[in-house]
């Protein structure tokens, strides 16, 4: 998979895609992250990247040559990439989207600041608006750096063992059960006797009952969407 990413500021980026896990997944050969800096792709001699918004009003907008010539250059050579605008304007982020995003070969991310982008670039050269929520960020970098992570989590083999996936049915609505280290007491506080008990098939129950009422309890709307077996249903049914 490869991802580029058209902004201002790539050094808010360069972190992020240095490190952990999304440094190895790149080392692997299973992504392949490309910053582009959007003044590159302006010409004039003071590089300049936006001007002031026509019909007046504050703040400036981003150019549409720059931009223009910034996703022709992801584009070139590969098969058609899915250009994805970063915008409190979008689609609202979410898992359902990032396994989407996850199977594309190809994903161009094209973040906006100041007031926004020339609506031509949007109108002629996007493919899908994107937000991560319901607030206003300075500009689309940090929302490209949470989509992006989302995303390549997602691609099988970037996760190792030691952090790998729940099965999908398992891990797409439900919240994790409350997980504990050693030391066995710290201070007062215990960690449940079940965990320490040896018997695996107890601990799954516990740990499955919990997550259903962790889930019940902090995001009702998600727990709707959860398909119960019977199994489950007998766990919610035992109040011990
Ligand atoms: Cl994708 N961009 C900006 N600038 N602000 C946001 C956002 C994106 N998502 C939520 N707020």
């Amino acid at each position: 998979m490869l991802i580029d990413i058209i902004c201002i500021f790539p050094d808010m980026l360069s972190g992020f895609i240095h490190q952990s896990i999304v440094k190895r997944a790149q080392e692997k050969g299973l992504v392949r992250i490309r910053l582009f800096n959007l003044r590159d792709f302006s010409f004039d001699k003071h590089k300049t990247v936006d001007d002031i918004p026509y019909g007046g009003g504050p703040g400036m907008i981003l150019k549409p040559e720059p931009l223009y010539r910034a996703i022709l250059q992801t584009s070139q050579g590969g098969l058609k990439p899915l250009k994805i605008f970063l915008t409190p304007q979008g689609n609202l982020f979410s898992q359902r989207l990032a396994r989407e995003f996850s199977k594309e070969q190809h994903l161009v991310f094209v973040c906006g600041h100041y007031e926004g982008i020339d609506q031509r670039i949007r109108d002629f050269f996007i493919d899908e608006e994107i937000s991560i929520g319901d607030y206003v960020l300075t500009g689309g970098e940090v929302a490209a750096a949470v989509v992006t992570d989302a995303i390549i989590r997602l691609i099988p083999g970037v996760l190792g063992s030691k952090e790998s996936l729940h099965c999908e049915s398992f891990s797409d609505y439900l919240f994790d059960y409350p997980q504990y280290t050693r030391p066995a007491a710290f201070k007062t506080m215990e960690v449940p006797k079940i965990l320490l008990s040896g018997h695996h098939e107890e601990i799954r129950k516990w740990r499955k009952k919990k997550a259903l009422l962790i889930t019940a309890k902090k995001r009702p709307d998600q727990f709707q969407k959860i398909n119960l077996t019977d199994e489950d249903t007998e766990l919610l049914k035992d109040t011990s």
